[in-house]
Parts: structure tokens; C-alpha cells; sequence
């Protein structure tokens, strides 16, 4: 952290406000005004550029090594980050999303369609983040359902102890053979999104590295990026095959995923939907309890794992 901090102070200084600024006002005359003379503080472009440079490579240096990376910032993962920054404020919990918007597939219900059902009583959940609803009885309506996202997210990237690398994709995990030969996930490999979707049309572009002793995968179901670490732990030789994700079945597939939320590997937690393509169970369609459900499981499973 101190490196990266001191080498960027030692750079010359492009704060020369001097040259070509004269006519900005002075900081303590600026006033917010909305009768045509609005102004803003003065500033250099280099002063924006290094502003985010030094707080974004200071936050990779230190999230290098985290204690809990969650790997996708779908309804389950994010589930997963609040309910663990909340019950743990000490631990560095390091969230990686493939996709520039976080959130997966919770902006919509099913079908292209705003509201968002949740089956009690992971009704629960909605109340603790402070998602208002409307009761129909076995279930509730949030009336869109990018205000259950947008909400979580906020109280999620809120908790200090949360850092977020979106536009980032998880491309391999780190397996690790430990002394009684057995293999376990010791973190994983990132590289931008952009560069992961151009490995086909680039030279070798090395990715980087984030160790935890916990990792959760929220990955999704199959798709051009989802059911990412279910996958990869077939073509490593640690999952003879996927189960594959079944028909829909509300059912059986709500309890089947937050029952199921469990240590898959050694090191490696699974939640939501990507666990439906590892056991081979149901998928549930537009109810989205199990997901929020399943990622407070797969929170409480990372602190027993870290305590133990
Ligand atoms: O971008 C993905 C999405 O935001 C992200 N992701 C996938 N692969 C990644 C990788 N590295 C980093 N290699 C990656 N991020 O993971 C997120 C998955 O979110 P999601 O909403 O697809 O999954 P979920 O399990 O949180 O929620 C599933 C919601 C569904 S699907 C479904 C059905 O089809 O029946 N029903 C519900 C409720």
C-alpha cells in the first residue's frame, strides 16, 4: 500500500494551478447557482486521473490478498457480501464481476418484467436490507425489481470493509495441493473483461491473481460466463461431471438450492444458480427468495470455514 502511495507522491506534481487558471474562482467564493452563473472548483486533468489510479491500484495491492473473494455480483453474491460485511467487519471481503453493471439477473423479475416475487420467508432478508414490499400472503411483490438491487448494492458497496472489481472476470481458480495431497481453491485468476473476451485475437495477456482462504462462486447458470468455477472444477479433474441445471420445478428448486449452498471443494463455497449445474437440481425461474436465501448460507459456511 505504502509503495504505491509513495511512488505516486514522488511523481512530479501536475497541480500547477498557476498557468492558464487565473480566471477559476478561489475555492471559498465558489457558490452553487442556479441562475445561469454555476462554476465549479478549479482543477487539472491529471488531478482526476490520478485520483482514481491511486485508489483503484492501491485497492488491487491490497485486495491481492483478501480473506473471502465472492465471484459474481448476482442476487446470491451480493446476498452473500451483506450478510457477511455485516457479521464481519474485520474481514477484507473482495467482490469480482465479470459484467461493468453488477447485479446479474436481478434489474428485471422473469420475462422482461419489473416486479420481483420472493417467496417467504426470505422475506426476511428484504426487511434487514430495507427493501420495501407488498404481502400477498406465501409471497411477496418488491414493486421493481431494480429496487431490490440497487438497495442491496448500495448497503453492500457501503460497508468499508467491501472492495468491488467489476468489468473483471474470474478467468481460472488457484488449487493448491496441501500436505495430506489433498486439493483446495486457494483464491483466483482476474483479468479485465475486455482482455478475458480477446484472448482469441491478442498474444498471450497474462492474467493476475487474488489469494483467500474462502472463495464463494455465485456464478450463475450456464451461459457465456455463468457456471464458471462448476466448470472449471470438471476440466481440473475435481468434479467427474456437471449435474446440469433440470427443469423448472419452484418447488423442489428453492429449498434444493439453499440446502444444497455448501463447501463444493475444499476452500470453494457455491451459491445460487451455478450449484443447480453442479448437483443437477431445478431451476426455479422468477422467484428470487432461494437466491438471497442461499447467499447468507454460503456467508455463514465462509465464517465457519475461516473460524475453523
Ligand atoms: O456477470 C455474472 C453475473 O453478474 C457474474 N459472473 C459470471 N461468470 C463470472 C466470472 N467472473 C466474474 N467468471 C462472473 N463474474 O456472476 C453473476 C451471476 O449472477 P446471476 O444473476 O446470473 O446468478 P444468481 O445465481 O445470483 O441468480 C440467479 C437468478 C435466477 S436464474 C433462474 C432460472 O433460470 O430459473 N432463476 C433465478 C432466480
Amino acid at each position: 500500500n505504502n509503495t504505491i502511495t509513495t511512488y505516486l507522491d514522488a511523481l512530479p506534481s501536475v497541480v500547477s494551478l498557476k498557468s492558464g487558471l487565473q480566471e477559476q474562482p478561489k475555492q471559498d467564493t465558489i457558490q452553487e447557482n442556479y441562475d445561469g452563473s454555476y462554476q465549479f472548483a478549479p482543477i487539472e486533468e491529471a488531478m482526476v486521473s490520478r485520483a482514481m489510479i491511486k485508489r483503484y491500484f492501491d485497492m488491487m495491492y491490497d485486495r491481492a490478498i483478501s480473506d473471502v473473494v465472492i465471484v459474481g455480483a448476482g442476487s446470491a453474491g451480493l446476498s452473500c457480501a451483506f450478510h457477511l460485511a455485516k457479521n464481519r467487519p474485520a474481514l477484507k471481503i473482495t467482490i469480482v464481476e465479470a459484467n461493468v453493471a453488477p447485479g446479474g439477473g436481478a434489474w428485471l423479475g422473469g420475462q422482461l418484467m419489473t416486479p420481483m416475487v420472493v417467496r417467504k420467508p426470505a422475506d426476511r432478508f428484504l426487511s434487514e436490507v430495507g427493501v420495501p414490499f407488498e404481502d400477498e400472503g406465501p409471497f411477496v411483490v418488491v414493486k421493481h425489481a431494480a429496487l431490490f438491487t440497487s438497495t442491496l448494492l448500495s448497503k453492500v458497496l457501503a460497508f468499508p470493509n467491501v472492495v468491488m472489481f467489476n468489468a473483471t472476470a474470474v478467468e481460472d481458480l488457484i488449487i493448491r495441493t496441501d500436505h495430506s495431497s489433498t486439493q483446495r481453491v486457494a483464491g483466483v485468476v482476474t483479468n479485465w473483461t475486455l482482455v478475458a473476451l480477446n484472448h482469441d485475437t491478442q498474444s498471450c495477456m497474462d492474467p493476475n491473481t487474488i489469494t483467500a482462504p474462502v472463495v464463494v462462486s455465485c456464478t450463475g447458470h450456464d451461459g457465456p460466463m455463468g457456471a464458471f468455477s462448476a466448470k472449471r472444477l470438471v476440466s481440473a479433474g475435481l468434479l467427474k461431471e456437471l449435474g446440469n441445471m433440470r427443469g423448472l420445478d419452484m418447488n423442489r428448486a428453492e429449498p434444493a438450492i439453499v440446502n444444497g449452498t455448501r463447501e463444493v471443494v475444499p476452500g470453494l463455497i457455491m451459491a445460487g444458480m451455478e450449484l443447480s449445474e453442479h448437483d443437477g437440481s431445478n431451476r426455479m425461474g422468477p422467484t428470487f427468495g432461494a437466491m438471497m436465501a442461499s447467499g447468507v448460507m454460503a456467508a455463514k459456511q465462509a465464517m465457519r470455514a475461516l473460524d475453523s
